[in-house]
């Protein structure tokens, strides 16, 4: 068969109908991107990995959508397609917002994709990234803690990690790894900022799309004030190390928030926001692009494996110097906030 990028559209669980470029294969329709590295979609089949550490005995499998009219999915969670449009919307504007504001090809900046599987395992609520597949894999949730897994925040949260994988690879543990959930909070907050999907619209809150009721909170995490999910820590202290990584990227998610909102109250897109400062101070936001650009910097050019918290901070201060000038505002911006969640 003739293999040829097609462009169709899908209609989500979460982001209405969105257009999706795919790969038109015979008689049907892939959902294969060629124009974003052949990133596809596929589906689990309710399956999970058997794994012990690295080592996988069996892998869920990944058999690739198809479609006989190239418009994918109802909207409704029961059409196992719908997902697979969130998945694969979610990692196109994630590669997009890569390519186009950082000028980054692809996870590994070498312009190849790689692949969602959806539909893991039973009842599953969690995702992950995994850098054995180099894949991105979505559980649909228990339906009353959480629904599908398959928003844009986490999406490219999933897929930031790929991308933290491929350049300052964090380790997984301690503070580093605090910083590592925190990149991945960061970039998928800025990609939810940067679909501008008039039905997932930007906000501080991860998951708020994807929780229930019987969560009992309106998102994952917060980060304007990480503490609201009764976990994270909103200010460094010397134990935060020992919390684990998705709590201890409390202090990096603050810090993002600070660096690019400001403290104190805030309303955007109809959510409120109430940050606070670990020391009382007033910080001065800068804007989230310039929060992407200091923090992509600081990932790709000056974090190594090891870094900790302070190292970040001299980390963030060499990128916004290199970006926008030493003792610029950008750069003063970048130590007020640090000093506001107590890292100096
Ligand atoms: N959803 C989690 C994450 O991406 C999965 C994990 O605990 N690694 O961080
Ligand atoms: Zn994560
Ligand atoms: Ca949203
Ligand atoms: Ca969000």
């Amino acid at each position: 068969d003739s293999m040829e990028s097609a462009s169709g559209d899908g209609k989500s669980l979460y982001g209405g109908t969105v257009p999706l470029e795919t790969t038109a294969a015979g008689s049907s329709y892939q959902l294969k991107d060629a124009t974003r590295g052949g990133t596809y979609t596929g589906d689990a089949a309710n399956k999970t990995d058997k794994c012990l550490l690295t080592v996988c005995l069996t892998r869920a499998p990944a058999t690739l959508f198809t479609d006989a009219d190239n418009q994918w999915g109802t909207g409704a969670a029961a059409d196992r397609s719908t997902v697979a449009v969130d998945a694969q919307y979610g990692t196109d504007v994630t590669w997009d917002y890569y390519k186009k504001v950082h000028g980054r090809n692809g996870i590994a900046g070498d312009g190849k994709g790689s692949f969602n599987r959806v539909h893991y395992g039973k009842a599953y609520n969690n995702a992950f990234w995994d850098d054995n597949c180099f894949c991105m894999t979505y559980g649909d949730g228990d339906g009353k803690l959480m629904g599908p897994l398959v928003s844009l925040d986490v999406a490219g949260h999933e897929m930031s990690h790929g991308v933290t994988s491929k350049t300052a690879a964090l380790t997984y543990s301690g503070e580093s790894g605090g910083l590592n959930e925190a990149t991945s909070d960061v970039f998928g907050t800025l990609v939810e900022f940067y679909a501008a999907n008039a039905e997932d619209r930007g906000d501080w809150l991860i998951g708020e799309k994807v929780v229930r009721s019987g969560l009992g909170r309106e998102a994952l995490r917060f980060m304007d004030k990480p503490s609201k999910d009764g976990k994270s820590a909103d200010c460094w202290s010397e134990k935060l190390g020992d919390l684990d990584v998705h709590y201890s990227s409390g202090v990096g998610n603050h810090f993002a928030y600070l660096l690019a909102e400001g403290s104190g109250k805030k309303s955007l897109n109809g959510v409120a926001y109430n940050s606070p400062t670990c020391d009382g101070s007033t910080v001065t936001g800068i804007g989230r692009a310039k929060l992407g650009k200091i923090w992509y910097r600081a990932l790709t050019v000056y974090m190594t494996s090891s870094t900790n918290y302070a190292d970040a901070r001299t980390a963030t201060l060499s990128a916004a110097k290199d970006l926008y000038g030493g003792d610029s505002t950008e750069q003063k911006a970048v130590a007020s906030a640090w000093k506001a969640v107590a890292v100096s």
